[in-house]
């Protein structure tokens, strides 16, 4: 399942925006640190469902399916907040960050209100949001470091030694980020290395840890509280960091919470109103619903969906029956797996089973039916099936 962490200052929402996109109740306050501990749930990305094409019902094995939507599901970790100096142990210090070792995407939430300061303290002054994102990610890199230069000497004489491929040398200290041989292969081939390790200085080793976050695990950006912004402190924003999502946990809350009590139809944007709801609610739900329309807000979802589609993620649907899109007990689409853009027919076997992957003889695509072979770049959207020799 696709990883995301949720990292940033203390106090700039994180646990609220986990807490509207995972409804699992966690801990909120307006003041830095009150998350110790890391919350760990699920939330879902959206995308159009393939049933919609055979006017069938899907069976999905994992999230849901509503109106020919398709939920996928992601894990969401809300860890507590970073300050800068968290690597010499300042505010939370920095080893909780270990349990997004293997994210595959990092949001840094910052608080764009500029209502908070740069420990999170609730401040009368405005400060300028921009910079937390330069010490979050500074902290990000100093974490990464820490990890990969750890007993580097040692590391460097014994693998200088072997006569193993540079990628499976690198791989030993690069795992602990969820990295794969393709990932550091894609590195070693677009930057410069020493080719003997105990030559790498201390400057190469962070440089390695820069192109992870350049190249495999990109940290994303996003603004909180936006409500409490006007254009012209987005547009102070943009112009430093360039095009930014605002967001808004605080309303995610609301809506999630007014769906969940059945107050509206549905919790996307074009929800209608049930019997139920007040005539105060609907006025602040109203208000909401204007600042999404006129585009000063957008959902979290939407944003999600941008930062999966930017970073070439497709979703396919494995099947059995390639004409009927079913799993052997009559399941319509029950799996929706996330790919990335140019992986194959073969990637697509290896990821439901190394088994499968080993056995491949060849693949048909569910929608024109026809023979594919190993090599077949799958289709965002794609419906296949794999045939195996695999027992
Ligand atoms: N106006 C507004 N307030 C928000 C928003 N998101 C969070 N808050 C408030 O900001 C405060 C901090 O929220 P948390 O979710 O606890 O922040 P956190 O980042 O998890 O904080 P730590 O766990 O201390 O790192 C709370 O009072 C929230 O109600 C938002 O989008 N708008
Ligand atoms: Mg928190």
């Amino acid at each position: 399942m696709l990883k995301i962490g949720l990292i940033g200052k203390p106090n700039a929402g994180k646990s609220t925006l986990f807490s509207a996109i995972t409804s699992i109740d966690v801990e909120i306050a307006n003041y830095p640190f009150t998350t110790i501990k890391p919350n760990v749930g699920i939330s879902f990305i959206k995308d159009k469902c393939p049933e919609n094409e055979i006017n069938e019902k899907c069976h999905p094995r994992e999230g849901k399916c509503i109106n020919g939507i398709r939920y996928i599901p992601v894990e969401i970790i809300d860890v507590p907040g970073l300050i800068e100096g968290a690597s010499e142990g300042k505010g939370m210090g920095n080893e909780f960050l270990d349990n997004i070792r293997d994210a595959d995407i990092i949001i840094n939430l910052f608080d764009a209100s500029g209502l908070t300061d740069k420990e999170g303290n609730v401040s009368e002054n405005r400060y300028n949001p921009v910079e937390d994102l330069t010490f979050v990610n500074k902290e990000i890199l100093k974490w990464m470091y820490s990890k990969i230069a750890k007993d580097w000497i040692k590391f460097a004489r014994k693998e200088d030694n072997s006569s193993e491929r540079m990628e499976l040398k690198i791989l030993k200290k690069a795992a602990t980020f969820g990295l794969n041989e393709k990932d550091v292969f894609l590195i070693m081939s677009r930057e410069k290395f020493p080719d003997k390790l105990i030559n790498w200085s201390d400057n190469d080793i962070n440089n390695f840890c820069s192109y992870i976050i350049k190249y495999i695990k990109p940290v994303f950006n996003v603004g909180n509280k936006s409500d409490l912004i006007n254009a012209g402190d987005r547009n102070d924003i943009e112009n430093i960091i360039g095009k930014t999502h605002f967001i808004s946990a605080e309303y995610e809350l609301l809506i999630e919470k007014a769906y969940k009590n059945g107050y509206i139809t549905a919790d996307t944007m074009d929800f209608e109103y049930m019997e139920k709801s007040g005539s105060e609610q609907r006025k602040i739900l109203n208000e909401i619903k204007s600042k999404f329309a006129d585009g000063e807000i957008v959902r979290f979802y939407d944003t999600l969906t941008d930062i999966i589609r930017g970073l070439g993620y497709i979703v396919i649907y494995p099947v059995l029956d390639e004409g009927k899109w079913t799993d052997k007990n009559g399941n319509i689409l029950p799996d929706a797996f996330l790919l990335k853009e140019g992986d194959t027919a073969l990637d697509l076997a290896y990821k439901i089973h190394t088994d499968i992957g080993e056995n491949f003889i060849r693949a048909v695509n569910g929608r024109t039916r026809r023979v594919i072979g190993k090599d077949y770049k799958l289709l965002n959207n794609d419906v296949i099936k794999i045939i195996s020799n695999s027992r």
